[in-house]
């Protein structure tokens, strides 16, 4: 038939492309295309795809396919981030193990995905879960054990009591569990870290590189590695051999210091505890709070007094030392030297307590009533003994040198980033490959023995992790003296597998090595990288961390693939219903497949494109989905006129030449200026409608008329690459339209209907119009008023004359 039917079109060409296997990136060496790697942030295999999903690989669909078609070799894959908790939920409340829930929903998504029609080299799909995958990074993180950047300490860490699990800094969101709400709670456990802070200064100094990310994530990932430059001053105690050390951004009020104040983890709090009851209740009660700093920010200001004294490091006199539950135990050294006068925290809970108030700093002008606020400025230091008249900046310095001097401090960097909590007490995640003997300790598993298999037939229950009690898994020897050892219990983070598999995809089945450094050099870095803003800090933050551990553990050039992962970064809006965020719990959600199954997945993919710039939130709306769908009914009708007998003359052949060569120029910019897509389908659309309006007649009109239609379904390509197809076959094009050339601008058919005129006002030049070749004074006039830059120069005046010379010159005489 001849109507549009976008299912039958549709099957018919995902056979077609998988039989001409267009999507799959060559690593043939002889391959002389210059490669481009396209990546979309891999789905969590949660059983459906939702429409963030489908924005968001629609989006990446989008640039694979005009890099295509723009000649370069591409690297579009995909796979599934196939550890976590809701398997494990999923498996508890159904009883079947969570890998059979896992598997099952990879192949139901990876359904749904190739029903969309998005060109990925399915031969590289990747799931995390399998033991091919994760070994590769049991076999870094053993690497990093030997190098000391892998770590098990005791902490005070965040718990979740619902998900039965520790969780990261970075994953208590508010005070509570990014996954299901709950508070999390402190606790003292011993876990397994990897110093990020080691590769901090690299973090936050390669951030400069990434010109290509919006400056909001590159924001927040500054301000989330939180670097602060000062002193570390060793204060004495009373009584004792021991010191109590603390950090400091502001050295030059050390004269001010009137008190001191530990975190309640502190061990001097937690030994003062032991003989005092009330105080062992306040930290107890203080233990209650997470970690997060965001949370110490808001809570109410409390402490206790520890009944123990400190010496100050230059006066020698005794102040005494609280405990305060604003005091974080992991940052800095876990206690602070307080300065009321100078530092409005401390200033209020001077006042709350009754504490002495010392003003140390004085404003470089005026006066200021230390006991009503704090002075929070720099200024110049007042009672400060020798160092007094010195200004803030160089009182830091001559303080820390004499601390320095006298051995009781140094200069000091400190960053507010903390080490990786990487261990979770879950059993669906990849195993941390440790075995612990009595005699040797923390023993990391050789290389032989690894992958370390996670058995994926146990039944989780919700409390304790199956591995718990999994003899078979758990006793083992000892790598080291062969006596009887146990397997670590815990496993890694999800966020560990997330964190390397762009690099992974370049050589997706290499047993050899985590990855080729010869696949590395062709494909890695990624070009552009598209995903949703939630993964700012967390993802995108460790994963080019890794990047950098790859590249210190030898595994790829970083002088040629560079030291950052992702060269580009575009992260998409969040798609809403009715105005709020499109999800489950919310009750709006609308499912891609009812869309699909009514309009074909061409119209689902144009719609997610044109309804909003790609980093803009996208307003679902059925209106729009119906008008996406008129709009390639409306293209389609196209085909009508094209072998039309008609007796009539040609409609304007160097306008229409012209229209199609504007778009041409217009698509291709949008494509290249941070892929505006919406502009690209608008630039299309209004092709479509000079299309309709012109009448091919005669041998020239029908050329010009057909050159516009196979412009049109090459453009559209990338978009809607099924109904790009079919129009093209239709119209008898020689290849595929996803695989045709994109189409190049005729800049001879622009010139010819556009001239530039400069323009002049009381005979100064004013600036330049582009105008139709055959304007007159009146058309010219107009598009001098609507340039603004001429317009400010003809505002407020009258016109009292006008000269056109045409091809040259629009002179304006004006008066006031
Ligand atoms: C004395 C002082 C006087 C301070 C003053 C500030 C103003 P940033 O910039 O965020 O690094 N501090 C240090 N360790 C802390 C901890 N574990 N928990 C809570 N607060 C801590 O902040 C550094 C400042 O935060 C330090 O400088 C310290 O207070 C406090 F007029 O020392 B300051
Ligand atoms: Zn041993």
């Amino acid at each position: 038939s001849d109507r549009y039917e976008a299912q039958e079109i549709e099957a018919r060409w995902q056979k077609q492309w998988e039989v001409a296997a267009i999507d799959a990136a060559s690593d043939d060496p002889a391959d002389s295309r210059e490669t481009y790697y396209c990546l979309v942030m891999f789905p969590y295999p949660s059983g459906n795809l939702h429409m963030g999903h489908v924005r968001n690989y629609c989006l990446g669909d989008a640039v694979a396919r005009y890099k295509r078609m723009r000649g370069f070799n591409v690297l579009h894959p995909i796979g599934w981030d196939a550890f976590g908790l809701p398997a494990e939920n999923a498996a508890i409340k159904h009883h079947r193990p969570p890998a059979e829930w896992t598997y099952g929903n990879i192949d139901q998504m990876r359904a749904q995905l190739k029903r969309l029609g998005l060109s990925y080299d399915w031969s590289r799909e990747i799931a995390t879960c399998r033991p091919e995958y994760y070994r590769w990074e049991q076999w870094l993180f053993t690497r990093l054990m030997e190098k000391g950047l892998a770590y098990q300490q005791n902490a005070e860490v965040n718990w979740c009591d619902p998900c039965h699990t520790v969780l990261a800094n970075e994953q208590v969101v508010d005070g509570v569990c990014w996954r299901c709400d709950t508070p999390v709670v402190r606790k003292n456990l011993k876990q397994w870290f990897i110093r990020i802070t080691a590769y901090a200064e690299e973090l936050l100094s390669d951030l400069d590189k990434l010109t290509g990310w919006p400056e909001k994530v590159v924001g927040m990932q500054r301000n989330w590695i939180g670097r602060s430059t000062g002193a570390e001053v060793s204060f004495g105690l009373e009584n004792s051999d021991a010191t109590l050390d603390i950090f400091t951004t502001r050295p030059d009020t050390l004269m001010g210091v009137t008190y001191m104040a530990v975190a309640a983890g502190h061990p001097l709090a937690q030994q003062a505890a032991t003989s005092n009851p009330a105080l062992a209740a306040f930290l107890d009660e203080c233990s209650r709070i997470s970690t997060k700093e965001a949370d110490v920010e808001t809570m109410e200001k409390k402490g206790m007094a520890l009944g123990v004294n400190a010496i100050h490091p230059i006066t020698g006199a005794l102040v005494p030392v609280w405990v305060a539950n604003f005091v974080l135990m992991g940052y800095g050294t876990g206690a602070v030297m307080s300065v009321p006068a100078h530092d409005e925290r401390d200033h209020a809970f001077a006042k709350k307590y009754g504490l002495p108030i010392r003003q140390v700093i004085a404003p470089h002008a005026g006066d200021w009533d230390i006991d009503a606020a704090a002075f929070t400025e720099v200024g110049k230091l007042i009672d400060s003994g020798a160092f007094d008249g010195l200004p803030s900046d160089e009182a830091k310095v001559a303080i820390t040198n004499w601390l320095a001097e006298n051995e009781k401090g140094a200069e000091r960097v400190q960053y507010r980033l903390r080490d990786w909590l990487v261990s979770r007490q879950r059993y669906w995640g990849a195993p941390i490959p440790v075995i612990h003997c009595h005699d040797c300790g923390a023993v990391a598993v050789p290389d032989e023995q690894l992958p370390v298999v996670l058995p994926t037939d146990l039944q989780p229950t919700g409390g304790a992790s199956p591995l718990t009690e999994c003899d078979a898994f758990r006793h083992t020897s000892c790598p080291r003296c062969g006596k009887p050892a146990e397997r670590e219990l815990d496993t890694f983070d999800t966020f560990m597998e997330s964190s390397w598999y762009m690099n992974r995809y370049t050589s997706p089945r290499n047993g050899e090595a985590m990855v080729d450094a010869d696949a590395m050099k062709r494909w890695a870095p990624v070009d552009q990288y598209i995903g949703g803003v939630e993964h700012a800090v967390l993802h995108l933050l460790y994963a080019r961390f890794y990047h950098k551990l790859m590249r210190d553990a030898g595994l790829f050039d970083g002088e040629v693939v560079g030291s950052e992962p992702f060269r580009n970064l575009l992260t998409q809006g969040m798609v809403l219903k009715d105005g709020t965020k499109m999800s489950k719990s919310k009750g709006n959600t609308v499912d891609p497949k009812a869309i699909i199954e009514e309009f074909g997945a061409d119209t689902a993919r144009l719609f997610t494109l044109f309804a909003a710039p790609p980093e803009k939130e996208l307003e679902w709306n059925d209106a729009g989905v119906e008008g996406a769908s008129r709009f390639l009914k409306r293209v389609w009708r196209l085909l009508e006129k094209l072998d039309a007998a008609s007796d009539t003359a040609d409609g304007d052949v160097k306008a229409l030449r012209f229209s199609i060569h504007a778009t041409i120029r217009k698509v291709t910019h949008a494509f290249e200026q941070g892929f505006a897509f919406n502009v690209a389908i608008a630039a299309l659309m209004e092709l479509t409608n000079s299309l309709h309006s012109f009448n091919p007649a005669c041998e020239a009109g029908k050329a010009a008329y057909r050159e516009g239609v196979e412009a049109l379904a090459t453009m559209l390509a990338p978009f809607v690459p099924h109904f790009a197809c079919e129009l093209g076959e239709r119209l008898g094009m020689a290849k595929m339209a996803v695989v045709t050339d994109w189409p190049a601008v005729d800049e001879s058919a622009l010139e010819q209907n556009e001239i530039m005129l400069v323009v002049q006002i009381q005979g100064k030049k004013r600036g330049e119009i582009t105008v139709p070749k055959d304007a007159g004074q009146d058309v010219a006039m107009a598009a001098a008023r609507a340039d603004a830059a001429i317009a400010r120069w003809l505002d407020g005046m009258q016109v009292v004359k006008v000269i056109l010379v045409p091809g040259r010159l629009l002179n304006i005489v004006v008066k006031p």
